[in-house]
């Protein structure tokens, strides 16, 4: 595309149906598109700096605030993409599209944009690599306040419904793992993946999902009684819930079960002498699971 500045404000404001009155205000709340200046000091745009024009207006026609939208356009041309609808090959590419989606509340596009991820990736590597990060930068957007919380809710929404996706079906016959929140704990998309992953290796999954009472997993675990269980803890405090009941977590891990805690707020399970292993992360949870039956995993080391 040309890049030769050749148009006037009011030249490109009439060919993209964008006011010239907007294109300055734009250049100086955001310096975006930041078009050249003839000698006269007059703005000139190029057909480049027009299509990125008309790709902030068409965000903003699909209900991106208009700051928003120069954001994302902006990251987009750093990234080197196009001012264009396309999906680039590589994973940033597609979670770029993603995040523009799902920021504009466009559940077809987002859904689109995921099958084609899947193709290329497979489900699971679709989801750790392009949505769940996608969901966290939508996360960090409004924890810095470009984001709205519908905005937040709608991408984690998104995120719930892939997973559910995934965890849906007739299950293996496999050995069985439990997987549960810790009490009010809401956060569930860690806990969802690794129920996934388990899933996808051939593991029966029990899942009880967010804010899940203690004494429920036990009584659970008791009648159950899998081979593992994954508790996981974002924002939760383990003190209150399952510390209390370390004494029966230590029955159950002496009778086969393995207790896997995961998330930030699991960290925690060592100091309060839980029984198990502290995952750092989604893959060493699945790491654990996998190497669950080679090896006696019992205490906390
Ligand atoms: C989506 C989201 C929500 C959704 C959750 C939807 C759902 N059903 O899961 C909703 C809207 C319910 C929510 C609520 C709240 N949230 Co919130 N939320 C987020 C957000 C945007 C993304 C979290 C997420 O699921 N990401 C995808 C997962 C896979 O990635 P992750 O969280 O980074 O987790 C990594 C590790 O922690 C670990 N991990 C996480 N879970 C598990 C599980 C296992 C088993 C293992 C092994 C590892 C593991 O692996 C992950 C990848 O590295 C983050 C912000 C962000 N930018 O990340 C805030 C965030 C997690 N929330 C936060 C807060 C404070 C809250 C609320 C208290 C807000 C409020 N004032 O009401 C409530 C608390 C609810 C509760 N009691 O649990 C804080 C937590 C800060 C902290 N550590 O104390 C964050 C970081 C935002 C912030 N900076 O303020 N939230």
């Amino acid at each position: 595309m040309d890049d030769f500045p050749k148009y006037t404000v009011g030249t490109a404001a009439r060919l993209v149906g964008v006011r010239a009155a907007t294109l300055r205000a734009w250049e100086r709340r955001y310096g975006f598109p930041a078009p050249a200046r003839s000698a006269g000091r007059y703005r000139l745009f190029s057909d480049l700096d027009l299509a990125w024009v008309q790709w902030v207006r068409d965000r903003i026609r699909e209900g991106i605030r208009p700051a928003q939208a120069v954001r994302l356009a902006l990251r987009r041309r750093q990234a080197g993409m196009p001012p264009a609808p396309g999906v680039g090959s590589s994973p940033e590419g597609v979670r770029e599209e993603l995040l523009t989606a799902l920021m504009a509340f466009d559940d077809g596009r987002a859904t689109e944009l995921m099958k084609r991820a899947r193709g290329r990736l497979s489900p699971l590597k679709a989801l750790r690599h392009v949505l769940l990060p996608v969901v966290a930068e939508i996360g960090a957007e409004w924890e810095a306040g470009r984001a709205t919380v519908s905005q937040e809710h709608f991408a984690s929404q998104f995120a719930l419904r892939y997973l559910a996706q995934l965890l849906h079906g007739p299950q293996h016959p496999g050995p069985a793992v439990l997987c549960a929140c810790a009490p009010g704990e809401q956060h569930q998309l860690g806990l969802m993946y690794v129920a996934a992953e388990a899933r996808a290796a051939g593991w029966q999954v029990i899942y009880l999902g967010a804010d899940t009472p203690t004494l429920d997993v036990l009584h659970t675990t008791q009648r159950l009684r899998p081979r593992a269980v994954v508790v996981a803890s974002v924002v939760a405090d383990l003190k209150d819930s399952w510390a209390r009941h370390r004494s029966w977590c230590w029955r159950l891990a002496r009778r086969g079960t393995l207790w896997v805690w995961g998330g930030p707020g699991a960290l925690a399970a060592r100091r309060l002498g839980l029984p198990g292993r502290v995952a750092a992360s989604l893959e060493e949870a699945s790491r654990l699971l996998a190497a669950l039956g080679t090896k006696s995993l019992r205490a906390v080391p």
